[in-house]
């Protein structure tokens, strides 16, 4: 499976909007936070986890789904959100705290939801396996269209919930699609010293269902593999676990001194940013003229200079509406 050039031109400018925007939020995110390091101070409070170097994954996986499909993401959400057509303004206004933002600003960065568009992520470690299988689960129910995609870390992946979530996909023959992202790393732990096994793709056997494994942080080769999995699920036949070799090329969040990282694994990992290989194969191939891509780029920016403009100039929530929306 191959995708079109539509398809294309759409992988490549999601994937540069994701990096555009995480750019410009990594920017932001340092106003107020100097001399001393205080994650409350500035116009972006709290923690902030970056997914530049990961957005194949994204684009190759949301070049299949449709707004009725369901996206559970993690705490490092924003290639996922912007891939899965959350509104970009409304999502930029969450991260920094306004009362426009998707959840009126209650949520931040880590917790991105949107309703309509079947997108939800959280900061527990895991936590999206279990409403992944629940959604698919009342989809089946249903007969509904739609299918349910759970991106985790490979870290997460050693979670009891990815387990029982797994097990009870493929028992019930859900509409469901595990996609890890191995990205090396948990925070500062190396895979290679908490997990048993090589690739994750192997515990597929142990739910009786494929597993998949796509190496290169390869936007094509994801495309493909994904694209077999979610056709398999439509049919009714049921999960699918893949695991995407991918890249984290900041720290673990802003503020990592990344100590940990042996010595020349960041020039290692810029070296094969997955943003300029794209451009360069999709000229090679001359499938796209430079000067198209470099339109598809300035669109890119456009709308994150929009969504940054429309985040800075939002109101911040009321102190009287602190309790809308809290469930007592
Ligand atoms: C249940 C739970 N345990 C621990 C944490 C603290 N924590 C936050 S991110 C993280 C590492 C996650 O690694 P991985 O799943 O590989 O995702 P990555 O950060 O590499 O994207 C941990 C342990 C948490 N948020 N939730």
């Amino acid at each position: 499976m191959q995708p079109t050039k539509k398809t294309l031109r759409w992988m490549y400018q999601t994937m540069v909007t994701s990096r555009r925007f995480e750019n410009a939020i990594e920017k932001i995110y340092m106003e107020g936070k100097a001399p001393a390091f205080n994650m409350a101070d500035g116009p972006i409070p709290g923690e902030m986890h970056l997914s530049d170097g990961q957005e194949p994954v994204a684009v190759g996986v949301g070049a299949h789904l449709g707004p009725e499909d369901i996206v559970t993401a993690t705490h490092r959400p924003h290639h996922h959100a912007i891939a899965k057509g959350v509104d970009l303004n409304r999502m930029a206004a969450e991260i920094f705290g306004k009362a426009t933002g998707l959840s009126g600003g209650r949520g931040g960065h880590m917790h991105i939801f949107d309703v309509d568009k079947n997108f939800a992520c959280s900061g527990i470690v895991g936590q999206g396996m279990g409403p992944a299988v629940g959604a698919a689960l009342a989809r089946k129910m249903q007969a509904a269209p739609g299918v349910a995609v759970a991106f985790i870390g490979e870290g997460a992946a050693n979670q009891g919930a990815f387990h029982e979530a797994m097990n009870l996909a493929s028992v019930w023959k859900l509409p469901m699609i595990c996609v890890i992202e191995d990205n090396a790393w948990g925070i500062s732990v190396s895979k290679k010293v908490s997990t048993a096994v090589a690739h994750n793709d192997v515990r597929a056997a142990s739910y009786g269902i494929p597993g998949h494994y796509v190496s290169g942080n390869d936007p094509w080769k994801i495309y493909a593999v994904a694209g077999e999995a979610i056709a398999r699920a439509r049919a009714g036949e049921g999960p699918t676990l893949i695991e995407v070799e991918t890249y984290r090329l900041a720290g673990h969040f802003m503020g990592d001194a990344e100590g940990y990282r042996p010595k020349g694994e960041k020039d290692g990992l810029f070296a094969k940013d997955p943003i300029p290989a794209m451009r360069s194969r999709l000229e090679r191939e001359g499938i796209f003229k430079p000067a198209e891509l470099d339109a598809l780029e300035a669109e890119a920016q456009a709308r994150v200079d929009d969504a940054i403009r429309f985040a800075r100039e939002s109101a911040d929530p009321k102190p009287e509406d602190a309790l809308t929306a809290v469930f007592v």
